[in-house]
């Protein structure tokens, strides 16, 4: 490396991913020098990288403690964390440490929807975008979902709708959203967090410099400490406070409200379970905050069905229906997924999925497991009881998951499979009448699959060739 850094002082992007590739590009066109790390011999996109950029240089291969020595900034990749050896050594260095967002944010002209949240940032996100487009605003929206920002950036956008990750916040220093939230926080990432503190003050980067702010009543891990001058909208799925969103009764019908104002019923909505409703309050709550219309705003909950891999149904079999939650990656989007199935207020909007009523009588068969992230598992095992009738484990920390449920084993049946499809079959062998079977993993996906995707894909083929 000190050859490529020999003559001057440069920026050095860090990954050579998506997010670098962007990077790339961006600092291309503003005409900068830099140069290209990642530890992976082959990394995603150095082809493209290559193909684009020709003259840029790359180095691969693990950081040496000296790698980013004489560098005058590093834009780190969110896939990597500022705890390695490597980083350390350029903060030591008081070598300024930064991300993609931080980049973005010093370029984006018009005003930034800054969304972050354990669980929920990709439906609320892709809710909040929809209602920009309906009410007629330019927008661009991206982040953590999947088009990385830098590449949405251009002046043809009223507003910006950014999904970002804790990864993504530890680096970024002005982002100075025009409304930033964090719709709530539970354990994820703790095998890179050394504990929920760093977690969720990673998280709450995100206010930084927010004009207003829209927090969960539900949560106070969501809720910032910030000047009186700072506008702040509330949403929760209880009754609304001046300036909130939630949920009224109204003759025995759960209805979406602002303030003191009747909305809509929530039997409405497109997305079903409470924890969506939860995310379709908080975009209500993000879109009024930038001024969109309600009347527009109303029509995407309506509309919207859900994003794919988010408990969503795949076909029934035999009387039994098979659900494809695989984006669940931590204990709280599964407990999420096993209320909303089991509970009132079932994802499939108070009737069975089934077409059976008699919800009591409806049992989950959970399809569980993967990468376990440092992740505690007892949660889950309580909120088994009485909703779960058969686990079936898989991945490469099915045992710690296995562990941590044993005191429920009088009440669930714990099978292990070797892959997902064994797992689907296991379920079938099981599954009767009535009953759901749901992949709702709890866990990453990176040990089998390329991400939660591959991972949902999968299930929805081995579920298929059962028919
Ligand atoms: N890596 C190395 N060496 C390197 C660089 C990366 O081993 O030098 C590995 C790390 O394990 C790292 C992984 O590669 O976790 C991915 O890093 P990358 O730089 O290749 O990632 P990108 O393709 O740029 O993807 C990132 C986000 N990934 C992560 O934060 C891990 C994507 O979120 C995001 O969509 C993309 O930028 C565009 O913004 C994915 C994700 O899993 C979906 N996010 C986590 C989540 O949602 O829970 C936070
Ligand atoms: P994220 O982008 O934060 O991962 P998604 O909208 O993709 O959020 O949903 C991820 C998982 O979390 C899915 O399994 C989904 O059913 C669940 N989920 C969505 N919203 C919430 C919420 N508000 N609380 C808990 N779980 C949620």
């Amino acid at each position: 490396m000190s050859q490529l850094i020999a003559s001057s002082k440069l920026k050095m992007v860090v990954g050579i991913g998506a997010t670098g590739l962007s990077v790339a590009r961006h600092l291309s066109q503003l005409g900068e020098r830099f140069v290209m790390l990642d530890t992976r011999q082959q990394p995603p996109c150095l082809a493209q990288l290559k193909n684009e950029m020709p003259d840029v240089p790359v180095a691969l291969g693990e950081f040496e403690i000296d790698s980013f020595d004489g560098a005058d900034e590093i834009i780190l990749s969110p896939g990597l964390s500022r705890q390695i050896p490597a980083v350390q050594a350029a903060i030591n260095l008081d070598i300024p440490v930064i991300g993609d967002i931080e980049l973005f944010a010093r370029s984006a002209n018009a005003p930034i929807i800054a969304i972050t949240g354990s669980n929920g940032k990709s439906t609320a996100t892709t809710l909040v975008g929809e209602m920009c487009a309906a009410a007629g605003k330019k927008v661009g929206v991206g982040g953590n979902l999947g088009t990385p920002a830098l590449e949405l950036l251009d002046e043809q956008w009223d507003l910006y709708v950014l999904e970002l990750s804790s990864f993504q916040l530890e680096s970024v220093y002005s982002l100075n959203a025009e409304v930033a939230t964090v719709l709530n926080v539970s354990p994820d990432h703790m095998d890179r967090y050394q504990s929920l503190l760093d977690y969720h003050q990673a998280k709450h980067r995100i206010f930084g410099g927010a004009r207003q702010i829209v927090v969960n009543r539900a949560d106070k891990l969501s809720v910032p400490l910030v000047s009186e001058k700072v506008k702040q909208w509330s949403f929760g799925v209880d009754r609304p406070d001046f300036g909130g969103f939630g949920l009224v009764e109204q003759d025995g019908e759960s209805w979406l409200a602002y303030q003191f104002d009747r909305l809509m019923p929530e039997s409405d909505l497109g997305i079903k379970g409470r924890h969506n409703t939860s995310n379709a309050l908080a975009a209500l709550a993000i879109g009024s905050a930038v001024g969109l219309p309600m009347d527009a705003m109303l029509s995407v909950l309506r509309e919207f069905r859900g994003l794919p891999h988010r408990c969503q149904t795949v076909t029934e079999l035999n009387g039994a229906t098979y659900i494809n939650d695989s984006k669940a990656t931590n204990v709280g989007a599964t407990l999420a997924a096993i209320q909303g199935l089991s509970g009132e207020q079932g994802l499939s909007g108070g009737k069975s999925l089934s077409g059976n009523d008699n919800k009591t009588e409806s049992k989950l068969i959970l399809i569980a497991g993967g990468q376990a992230k440092g992740q505690d598992f007892s949660p889950l095992a309580q909120a088994l009881i009485g909703s779960v009738k058969s686990l079936i484990l898989l991945g490469e920390d099915a045992k710690i998951i296995g562990e941590a449920v044993e005191i429920v084993k009088g009440s669930v049946d714990t099978v292990y499979a070797g892959d997902l499809t064994e797992a689907v079959k296991l379920s079938h062998e099981i599954a009767q009448l009535g009953d759901i079977v749901l992949l709702s993993p709890a866990c990453a996906s990176f040990d089998m699959f390329s991400g939660f995707a591959e991972r949902g894909e999968q299930f929805v083929n081995a579920v298929r060739a059962l028919q």
